[in-house]
């Protein structure tokens, strides 16, 4: 047993005379022994410090979440592909690119197809079946989209994630930052939340165990990304997409990116006056809707020649890069550049379904459709790792990762050692890919048995699975099956179900059996009544 875990086993232990500070550990009845508590906690104490380092002096490297919303693999200058795109000419991502040169670009990186799924996963290390927070969230107790004409949603938990047990429609676990917090670092929330419904204590990250929160709520977008308009604060009715915690920026020309980016700088120089090592969750609203140009970069997307929409997209995806390159640029200012962990991630596909200039389910080529999608546009992500000392520079990984896996691996990151959440972790920590080492027999898989809303290509009710290069779609409400090869045909072109049945039928009891082992809820077929089968009970 190892130091860490010694003392968390102390911690668990002196528990009860420190009542909410760390786990909500189960209650356990010492009766008459109450009396003998500091002594016996004493003890422990002593055990498990004797002759070793100090608890509080285990070192631990800065790690930053540089968590995107709605970004598009291929919306950057960086390319995560074999060749580079048009996307690629088109936008311009200079952080991205020196990430890139001083860290591990992932090529075959994923998360889930919406907002909420993703950041619970990343919070818990559960699998979207498993947590059932499968649709993003908004109101309590509400769907945030109703149910179409052929499949009743299954009771997902709309309510989101919840640090607390009890609370009805919600998972509960124990969050990232909680754990984190315990060893020392101090705890960052900067940007989007929505990792549970208004009114819910999975709303407000300081619940979660963020020790700062700046403008972090229930909702999944901003009112406004423009200072002047008060980030939609000054509207009567006050919108529930209005940004909170952000006055001293109200009424100024500042875009919401800067005035995020700033406010992060400034948390950053609080925990190095703590001499605290911090994690920070940064989590920019952009790119998500509304589509409101950053003024900084506009006119030159103008000038390039787009679609206004586009040029606009454009400007909020360099906006969100510049706030990377300044983040980057405060860590060398302040010389912890080599002792700060920066993981890059998008939180699902880029929006082609609806608001985008062009034409709809194309803005992802080479992939297929958008957010929303389990096409993959719609979970396909850019990921770039940057960890000093231990990760090359200037690498590719082409090991599959999928979004729960960043748990385990910040966990391994923060020297945590052994930890004991509530919940079952699904992740796998990503480290031996880090070290350059080939990581392969993974499958990854997704649960979707809700209603998105907008239609186009792999958009439903679906569940799938990817299994070495091959992708299996089973679409609820029509019982179908997408095959696809992905080395061969990374747009998803061409459905090979029917050509290789064999595989149709290992991957459809793959995919079974994953759904059965973490007791996934399926939906209802209107029709019958009857809950739609798993895709191994459909074929003959
Ligand atoms: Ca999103």
């Amino acid at each position: 047993m190892g130091l860490e875990s010694k003392a968390f086993v102390a911690i668990h232990f002196y528990q009860p005379l420190m009542p909410g500070v760390f786990f909500n550990v189960r209650p356990i009845n010492f009766g008459p022994l109450k009396r003998l508590y500091p002594l016996i906690a004493g003890l422990i104490i002593l055990i498990a410090t004797a002759g070793c380092v100090p608890y509080g002096k285990v070192p631990r490297p800065n790690i930053i979440v540089f968590l995107v919303d709605d970004m598009g693999w291929q919306d950057t200058s960086l390319p995560f592909w074999k060749e580079e795109t048009r996307f690629n000419q088109l936008y311009e991502t200079p952080a991205m690119e020196r990430l890139a040169k001083e860290g591990m670009r992932f090529t075959q990186a994923y998360a889930t197809s919406v907002c909420t799924p993703t950041r619970v996963s990343l919070m818990t290390g559960m699998n979207a079946a498993r947590h059932r927070v499968t649709n993003w969230t908004l109101r309590k107790d509400q769907q945030p989209v109703a149910d179409d004409d052929l499949l009743q949603q299954p009771d997902w938990n709309v309510n989101g994630l919840s640090p607390e047990p009890g609370i009805p429609q919600s998972v509960y676990a124990t969050p990232l930052p909680k754990i984190l917090k315990m060893y020392g670092y101090k705890t960052i929330h900067v940007g989007k939340a929505h990792f549970g419904a208004i009114g819910t204590p999975g709303a407000d990250p300081l619940n979660l165990g963020f020790d700062l929160n700046i403008a972090g709520h229930a909702a999944g977008a901003p009112a406004s990304y423009y200072g002047e308009d008060a980030f939609g604060n000054n509207r009567s009715p006050k919108p529930v997409w209005a940004v909170p915690g952000l006055e001293a920026y109200h009424d100024q020309d500042i875009y919401l990116t800067e005035a995020l980016t700033q406010e992060a700088i400034k948390s950053i120089d609080q925990s190095l006056e703590e001499d605290s090592p911090f994690f920070l969750y940064m989590a920019h609203y952009a790119v998500h809707t509304p589509i409101q140009g950053d003024n900084r970069f506009l006119q030159k997307y103008y000038d390039k020649g787009m679609d206004s929409t586009e040029a606009m997209y454009a400007s909020m995806v360099e906006g969100m890069d510049k706030s990377l390159g300044d983040l980057m640029d405060h860590l060398e200012a302040k010389n912890i550049d080599d002792n700060t962990i920066i993981l890059f991630m998008s939180d699902n596909g880029g929006l082609s379904a609806v608001a985008r200039g062009g034409e709809r389910h194309t803005h992802n080529f080479p992939l297929s459709s958008g957010k929303g999608s389990a096409r993959e546009g719609g979970i396909r992500e850019p990921m770039i790792v940057k960890w000093p000392k231990k990760v090359s520079p200037n690498t590719q990984s082409q090991n599959l990762v999928i979004i729960e896996d960043f748990f385990p691996t910040i966990m391994d990151m923060a020297n945590v050692g052994e930890y004991y959440p509530d919940q079952v972790v699904d992740g796998i920590s990503f480290t031996r890919s880090l070290e350059g080492k080939t990581v392969e027999g993974r499958s990854l898989f997704w649960h979707y048995p809700n209603r998105w809303g907008p239609q186009g290509p792999g958009i439903g009710s679906t569940s799938t699975v990817r299994s070495g290069d091959w992708k299996l779609i089973y679409y609820h409400a029509s019982r179908d099956f997408e095959l696809f090869d992905l080395a061969n045909d990374i747009g998803e072109t061409t459905n090979l179900a029917k050509e290789a049945p064999e595989k149709l039928k290992s991957l459809a009891q793959e995919l079974t059996d994953h759904l059965k082992s973490v007791n996934a809820q399926m939906p209802t077929d209107k029709r019958t009544g009857a809950l739609v089968e798993y895709p191994s009970e459909i074929l003959p």
